[in-house]
């Protein structure tokens, strides 16, 4: 079944069984009219922020009414929802279907990707369009547009990257905001040599989301430091992904955390961590929110289900197949912490950084950890992951569950209510969730085209019974029915409330104000002229040659500045007491510096 021409639509047979391709149903009408008029019965309605029992009427992939006794026209197709929770669509934050990367290609595209979405409750991705170095950003805008609009089976979003710094750019942001319905711009601070930028890049950047109202996102890595860690690696012999995660521990995720949240709140933008992955850059949020800023952290399903101890797995394919940037961390309370973040609001929302490569793709860095191709699965399996490792095991109820899989994103992506809650006048993107059917995740059964899945072997409750996506059955007692090409452009604008609220506040409340005073009307000292008077010289402490090097008075009679002026005891020529002045020595950003392996 090919899955790149044209409307198609196929039924797969049910997940519980070894996945094979069936014969290709008719595309039905979408405007057949049972399919047209739906009615939920039976559920328990889930939205962030209350649940009730209720049943719900879609109509034009539009919700119409909830509630219950509702009246409803016939020819309206029933779905029993008795004993599941009927929650919004999943939204996930960040995904790179067919990725052009690293030499190749990220072998899950638009169709294969997005029908995996559906099958695990997702009803929208928001994927980025990654122009080269140089690049036009609008121009790779459209080539992503090209790709996903012929073959997505969801709903969609763009990000774009901003891979490069140029006033072009600039303009071209402002392009991509108020013409083509484009919110938000990646930054990378990792990927040296090709789509790193530097302090003032960022700076530059950040700035002029502010001014169009755009969300500020950063890819949260110290590419120098990699760089440089990679070479030494390598020098030594270590070629496998162990190499991977050595050469970018986690206090170079947190450095690069605290020097995006700074320079993004010095610019008063606000800021959104993609792909947090490890404890330290997550602390680094959560303290910086604390203090104010205007700053949103993103886990991944692997962030939060596994971690960095694969690394070392005497088989290299297994291995390799965890290599992603930043990396999943060997710290094995990882997953736990970023989801107790994750449920007490310090992190937001869930994405999964889906960038999927089989095992010869991966095999391109057989020899060199820096040439294996970046990127993980995940879309298909967040929300059993979240569900499993979040609700299962008490650490968030159901609202919250539903608030970190969708409508967060809706709210900071500014597509709320349309997406993200169920309430009359939403998009019908739905999911019947069965909270007590349990699966085993393999890559023998999932639905996506990557031979390989980082939660293999894992049992998790959860299972999307139906989804619907725009009104219509994509996914009905476990059988995906996914119609390439039935999903939307979702446009996003910018000035989300949700964001740029507080931000609006902030700047009103902390605007620079000028000290009102009289001028001053003393001496002024001449530029580069003598000293302004004697007394200088003579509050200068004798200093004995054996504890300042002097060279005794320039020219013109004032004190070398080339002279040493400090002692190693803190102590300095001009200082009248000899008591030492006592500095504290802060730990770095990100906790206790990693003890170093050179
Ligand atoms: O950096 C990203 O988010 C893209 C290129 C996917 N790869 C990855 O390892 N995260
Ligand atoms: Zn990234
Ligand atoms: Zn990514």
């Amino acid at each position: 079944m090919d899955g790149d021409n044209g409307v198609v639509e196929e039924v797969l047979v049910a997940r519980t069984s070894r996945r094979t391709e069936a014969e290709p149903w008719n595309a039905q009408s979408p405007d057949n009219s049972a399919q047209n008029r739906l009615l939920i019965k039976g559920g328990r309605v889930v939205n962030d922020d209350m649940m009730q029992d209720a049943d719900v009427y879609i109509e034009d992939g539009i919700i119409k009414q909830v509630g219950l006794n509702l009246h409803t026209p016939g020819g309206t197709k029933v779905i029993e929802a008795k004993g599941h929770l009927v929650i919004p669509g999943g939204i996930d934050t960040h995904t790179h279907m067919q990725l052009p990367f690293m030499g190749t290609f990220a072998v899950d595209d638009f169709y294969t990707g997005t029908r995996a979405a559906l099958a695990g409750g997702t009803t929208m991705i928001m994927d980025f369009a990654l122009p080269d170095r140089g690049e036009s950003l609008v121009e790779a805008y459209h080539r992503w547009r090209s790709w996903a609009d012929p073959k997505v089976c969801c709903d969609y979003a763009l990000h774009v990257g901003v891979t490069w710094w140029s006033d072009k750019v600039g303009r071209e942001m402002q392009e991509l905001t108020e013409e083509h319905g484009v919110n938000s711009f990646k930054m990378f601070m990792a990927y040296k040599d090709t789509w790193q930028l530097n302090d003032s890049e960022l700076l530059a950047s950040f700035k002029t989301c502010k001014q169009l109202g755009a969300l500020a996102q950063v890819h949260a890595e110290n590419g120098d430091i990699i760089k440089e860690n990679s070479r030494k690696l390598l020098s030594l012999g270590i070629t496998g992904p162990e190499g991977h995660e050595m050469s970018r521990p986690e206090e170079v995720e947190a450095e690069a955390t605290n020097r995006a949240c700074v320079l993004a709140n010095q610019a008063g933008c606000p800021l959104y961590v993609v792909h947090v992955m490890s404890k330290s850059a997550a602390d680094v949020i959560s303290s910086k929110r604390k203090q104010g800023h205007v700053v949103f952290g993103e886990p991944i399903a692997a962030s939060l289900g596994t971690n960095g101890t694969h690394y070392w797995h005497k088989c290299w394919r297994h291995a390799a197949a965890h290599v992603m940037g930043p990396p999943l961390r060997p710290d094995p309370q990882t997953p736990a912490y970023l989801m107790d973040l994750l449920a007490n609001g310090d992190l937001q929302t869930t994405g999964t950084d889906n960038c999927t490569f089989s095992a010869s793709q991966k095999a391109l860095g057989k020899d060199d950890f820096t040439k294996i191709p970046n990127g993980v699965n995940g879309v298909e399996d967040r929300m059993s992951v979240l569900w499993e490792k979040g609700v299962v095991a008490g650490k968030m109820d159901p609202c919250r569950f539903v608030a970190v899989t969708s409508t967060n994103a809706a709210k900071i992506f500014n597509i709320y209510p349309k997406k993200g809650r169920i309430a009359v006048g939403s998009d019908a993107d739905i999911v019947v969730w069965n909270p007590h059917a349990t699966r085993v995740i393999s890559a023998k059964t999932h639905y996506q085209a990557v031979d390989f899945n980082v939660f293999e072997g894992m049992e998790v409750h959860g299972v999307a019974d139906y989804v619907i996506c725009r009104g219509r059955v994509v996914v009905e007692e476990g059988n995906v029915r996914a119609v390439s090409g039935m999903g939307k452009f979702v446009p996003k604008l910018p000035h989300s409330q949700h964001v740029y609220g507080r931000i609006e506040e902030r700047d009103r409340a902390n605007a620079p104000h000028k000290v009102e005073r009289a001028a001053y009307d003393g001496p002024v000292a001449s530029l580069n002229g003598p000293a302004p008077s004697s007394a200088v010289e003579d509050s200068i402490i004798p200093a004995s040659s054996q504890e300042f090097y002097t060279r005794g008075p320039t020219r013109s009679g004032g004190v070398n500045l080339h002279d040493s002026s400090f002692h190693v005891s803190g102590a300095q020529v001009t200082d009248k007491s000899p008591k030492r002045p006592s500095v504290k020595v802060n730990n770095p950003p990100g906790g206790k510096a990693s003890g170093s392996f050179w």
